[in-house]
């Protein structure tokens, strides 16, 4: 027996070793993180409210200006990043049930092969963390203030804490950190609630943009003059669908005859009734008198939707203000303790967001700024200081880089690949030229129509189609069965008429991404198009068989 006892015990050292040589993975990621508020990126927005922290990261690594998600929704997104799959492959189509449990999460085949993984934070999956030595997670999309945690082998059994949510997930990462089994190399998913409608700051930030004038965006009032129906029946303009009493915070206005009104009055006060009496004072200090002034100066029109957008950005950015704090202590951490050089950082969102572009907030269409999604690692050793990468990323990609990054095999199923021949900086050349996007959650919230598309580095053709209303809910499956989430949501919105105007789709869109960055001019039938539309068409096909999209 000795000598098999000898040989174990020299085999368990040499895999710490190899443990040891592999790289620490942190990967931060906010809900509905835009990158027009990340100052790298350089936006108008962002040079008012900078985030140095989040500078700081892209200053010590490499900023990506071409990553986008597969479809643009958190449960989905988080579905993909889990399982390396596009939506129709891990079942994960729409926000409520969906995922495929079967499928391997890329957590456990770390752990497998000797990582220790936690998550933190927003799980928001409609099941267990799968392949986790540590979870600390918030129920469901989670609250700002006092939230609700689970923590490992207690699943669904909630305890509230006092504090504020970035605040909180970041003290459970650091302290997962400090008790971790430090004989292995750690992944730490550190995912955010914030900045998640209905973007409420943290009271010493509540008043941090007061003064603060943003500008608007070029495209802020786009009639959609060139565009199908999509664009113009979606409930998501900052002048109409930001309801003044939940997401503005101005419970002044309620008005008991009207059930909409209520229902956001009952929302906001949910969160309200959640504050200790000195988060209550912070609230009352900074909304109060600022909603005194709004109802005094009687704004109409044009006004009112501007001061609806200025609210809604300096709350939003005022929650980042929590977020990029909470990267500087996380960077800090590391450095302290001496794993800044074999850690890889990544900073992403869920999706993007729109911070007015086009009349919006939230996200889900395949346009710009809520496809595309900021991405932010440094790799000491391995990706230069201040590097810019242009190429094509996709969410998909994450899970294979995770693997190739511990050493294990990527499963033969997972679409994707891994970025890390992207880190050396320059162009790669056998790298994919295209992506393909796939949105399903109609009819619900935001009433963002079905489509498809794909995007080059130049083009975008995309697919809106579907039945309206009811009968889109024949077509999925969640939405028909009772006790779903998803029909619980259709039952409540069935119920204030939110579907009766709908028609069925079926039409395309093209951008020319060069000479049209703001996807004002739909080009789609237009002359001189016929070229690069059947090429793209050809290539949507090809996506749609390769993938079995339709099966
Ligand atoms: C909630 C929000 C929506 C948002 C979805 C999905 N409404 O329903 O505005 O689009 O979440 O967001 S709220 O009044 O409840 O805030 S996601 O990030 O989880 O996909
Ligand atoms: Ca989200």
């Amino acid at each position: 027996m000795l000598p098999t006892l000898v040989l174990s015990a020299t085999a368990t050292k040499a895999a710490e070793q190899t443990a040891q040589a592999r790289p620490n993975i942190l990967y931060i990621m906010c809900d509905d993180h835009s990158m027009q508020t990340i100052s790298a990126y350089g936006s108008p927005i962002s040079r008012l409210a900078p985030t140095p922290h989040l500078d700081r990261l892209a200053r010590r690594g490499m900023l990506f200006n071409s990553c986008f998600v597969e479809n643009s929704l958190s449960t989905p997104s988080r579905a993909c990043l889990m399982t390396g799959l596009y939506s129709h492959q891990n079942g994960q189509r729409q926000l409520g049930e969906g995922i495929d449990t079967t499928r391997v999460f890329f957590s456990e085949l770390l752990q497998k092969a000797g990582y220790t993984t936690a998550v933190v934070g927003k799980w928001h999956m409609h099941c267990r963390p799968k392949g986790f030595d540590f979870y600390h997670i918030l129920r469901g999309q989670g609250h700002y203030y006092n939230p609700v945690f689970c923590t490992t082998g207690q699943y669904d059994h909630y305890k509230e804490e006092t504090g504020y949510a970035t605040t909180l997930t970041t003290d459970h990462a650091i302290r997962f950190l400090e008790h971790r089994d430090k004989s292995k190399p750690f992944c730490l998913l550190v995912h955010h609630k914030a900045p998640h409608r209905n973007w409420m700051p943290e009271e010493k930030y509540m008043n941090l943009y007061a003064d603060v004038e943003f500008p608007l965006p070029d495209t802020f009032w786009d009639d959609y003059a060139t565009r199908g129906s999509a664009a113009r029946t979606q409930k998501m303009r900052v002048d109409d669908d930001l309801r003044m009493i939940q997401d503005l915070k101005v419970p002044e206005t309620l008005d008991a005859t009207d059930a909409e009104s209520l229902d956001s009055y009952y929302a906001l006060m949910g969160e309200v009734n959640r504050f200790t009496p000195q988060q209550r004072l912070a609230f009352d200090r900074y909304y109060m008198p600022r909603n005194k002034r709004l109802l005094e100066a009687k704004l109409t029109g044009r006004e009112l939707v501007k001061w609806k957008y200025q609210n809604y950005i300096r709350d939003y950015v005022a929650v980042i203000h929590s977020v990029d704090e909470s990267v500087g202590r996380l960077l800090d951490y590391l450095e302290q303790h001496d794993l800044d050089k074999n850690t890889i950082v990544i900073y992403t969102s869920d999706q993007g967001f729109y911070m007015g572009e086009h009349g919006w907030f939230d996200k889900r269409f395949m346009y710009e700024e809520s496809m595309h999604t900021p991405l932010i690692i440094s790799f000491p050793g391995h990706i230069k200081e201040g590097a810019v990468c242009h190429q094509l990323v996709q969410n998909i990609d994450f899970a294979p880089t995770f693997l190739s990054l511990a050493g294990v095999k990527q499963p033969k199923e997972m679409p994707g690949r891994t970025i890390e021949p992207l880190f050396a900086g320059t162009t790669v050349k056998n790298w994919r030229k295209d992506l393909y996007y796939h949105y399903y959650d109609y009819p619900t919230y935001h009433l963002v129509r079905k489509h498809d598309g794909v995007r080059t580095e130049r083009y975008k053709l995309i697919h809106f189609y579907g039945k309206g209303g009811d009968r889109a809910v024949q077509e999925n499956k969640f939405q028909r069965m009772p006790g779903t989430s998803e029909y619980g949501t259709y039952q409540a919105l069935k119920a204030i008429h939110y579907f009766r105007d709908d028609a069925d789709v079926d039409y395309y869109e093209l951008y020319d991404l060069q000479t049209d960055p703001n996807e004002l001019h739909n080009i789609y039938g237009q002359k001189g198009t016929e070229a690069i539309t059947r090429q793209l068409m050809k290539r949507l096909r090809q996506y749609r068989r390769e993938l079995r999209v339709d099966e």
